[in-house]
């Protein structure tokens, strides 16, 4: 079977999704394909906190309706560490700006709704897919209930996570990799409890780090840090318990409340980027292109800011054939996606405990540790990227049509 549409994007995450939308909006038709079902990707647990400018966008073009009745405002996060909590009060450091706490399911159900209510098309559960054409005669090939599809497309999209086909679709030596692994991953659980504190609270302790985050008022998220090949069989739910309640402990007594755990899951840590971000009239976004270790919150905002920027670009190109801001994607992007990776690494170094550190190494964390709790210089730097620097772009896509 023949198919044809403007942007062919595969993936239906946040980035493909979203990319979706501001495309629609331009006018550019677009389909999404997904080799997972409607179900699973809805119920995928993973991020939760969005930034400001991610917000920002989604409200400005119509996303926002459910997000801003259910959300969870904070206005700042807390740092534990020798057992005394240390808040940054990221509002005041940064003239008012906060973040959200908003499931990434629940954004993606919010995404995958709006694009069908707008007669969007979106198809699930294909299998066999392949990209090609990349120079001039963009095809997405899959098949969809058993039939083989080729989608002739203007673009193709790459919005399909760390593990797609499109980015390595490409030929030999048409990127450079930038890498690094961290010796150790994040065991994550999702409790039925109330959170026990207002907000997010990141804590370095000499068993390791260990952060206190929700979803809501009856639910908790909470992540340890484990070993790289740690195995999820080896962590009964008390066992989890134990160690949050160690971990979070401190000397004012405050504790931690449990509950039936509703998931838990083990995630290995990595710093990646592709770059460039595109190869003739193939542009990658989001966990495609880079990866960064969750200790930011960043994965899903930084998705969203390259589809803004390409978005923008695609609809230059068929607004007024205007080439220079598609040609430029990779820069714009990466400018963004090298101060996120910093931040994150960053974020991931100062409070993880690293395999063959000695007693230097941890003088030096707890140094900067106390640096930015008590210096309102570090304190505002760590605020001003945790909260997200502005996007660069008309993301709105208000642009008159001519
Ligand atoms: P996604 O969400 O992985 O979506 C890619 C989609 O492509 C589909 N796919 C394919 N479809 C068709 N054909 C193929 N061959 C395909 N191969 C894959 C996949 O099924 C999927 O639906 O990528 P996208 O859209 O780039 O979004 C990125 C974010 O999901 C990711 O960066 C974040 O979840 C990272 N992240 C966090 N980001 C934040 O901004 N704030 C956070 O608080 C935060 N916490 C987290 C996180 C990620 C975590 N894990 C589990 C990785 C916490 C965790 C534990
Ligand atoms: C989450 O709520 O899942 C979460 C919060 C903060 C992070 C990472 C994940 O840094």
């Amino acid at each position: 079977m023949l198919e044809r549409t403007q942007v062919g994007i595969v993936g239906a995450g946040p980035a493909g999704l979203v990319l979706s939308h501001l495309l629609a909006r331009r006018g550019i038709d677009s389909i999404v394909i997904e080799d997972r079902s409607r179900e699973y990707v809805e119920k995928r647990i993973r991020a939760g906190v969005l930034e400001d400018p991610t917000v920002e966008l989604l409200v400005e073009v119509g996303l926002g309706e459910r997000m801003l009745r259910e959300r969870m405002v904070h206005r700042g996060i807390e740092l534990l560490f020798d057992g005394e909590g240390h808040r940054i009060d990221m509002a005041e450091l940064t003239g008012g700006r906060t973040i959200t706490i908003y499931g990434q399911h629940e954004l993606v159900k919010d995404l995958i709704a709006a694009r069908l209510d707008a007669g969007g098309v979106v198809h699930f559960e294909v299998a066999d897919v392949s990209v090609s054409g990349f120079d001039a005669h963009p095809v997405i090939h899959y098949s969809r209930a058993g039939e083989p599809v080729d989608m002739r497309c203007d673009f193709i999209v790459g919005a399909d996570g760390s593990h797609g086909v499109c980015r390595p679709s490409l030929p030999h030596g048409a990127l450079r990799t930038y890498e690094r692994d961290y010796p150790f991953a994040w065991l994550g659980i999702l409790a039925e409890a109330p959170p026990s504190s207002d907000e997010l609270i990141y804590s370095s302790h000499e068993n390791g780090f260990a952060l206190h985050s929700m979803r809501s008022p009856a639910i908790t998220r909470l992540y340890l840090q484990v070993a790289p090949d740690e195995v999820i069989e080896n962590w009964p739910d008390d066992r989890i318990w134990a160690e949050l309640q160690t971990r979070l402990a401190r000397k004012d007594g405050w504790t931690l409340t449990d509950g039936p755990v509703l998931e838990k899951g083990i995630t290995p840590m990595r710093s990646f980027v592709a770059e460039p971000m595109q190869y003739g009239r193939m542009y990658l976004a989001g966990d495609a292109a880079h990866i960064v270790p969750p200790t930011g919150a960043k994965g899903l905002n930084l998705a969203v800011a390259d589809v803004a920027v390409l978005a923008q670009a695609l609809g230059e190109w068929y607004a007024t054939g205007r080439e220079d801001l598609l040609a430029g994607y990779t820069q714009t992007c990466l400018r963004r996606v090298w101060r996120v990776q910093h931040f994150s690494w960053w974020m991931t170094s100062m409070l993880h405990r690293l395999r063959g550190e000695d007693a230097f190494d941890r003088q030096l964390q707890l140094s900067q540790l106390r640096y930015v709790a008590t210096s309102r210089a570090a304190a505002t730097s760590l605020a001003e990227n945790y909260v997200g620097l502005p996007l660069r772009t008309d993301t709105a896509g208000a642009r008159p049509s001519s």
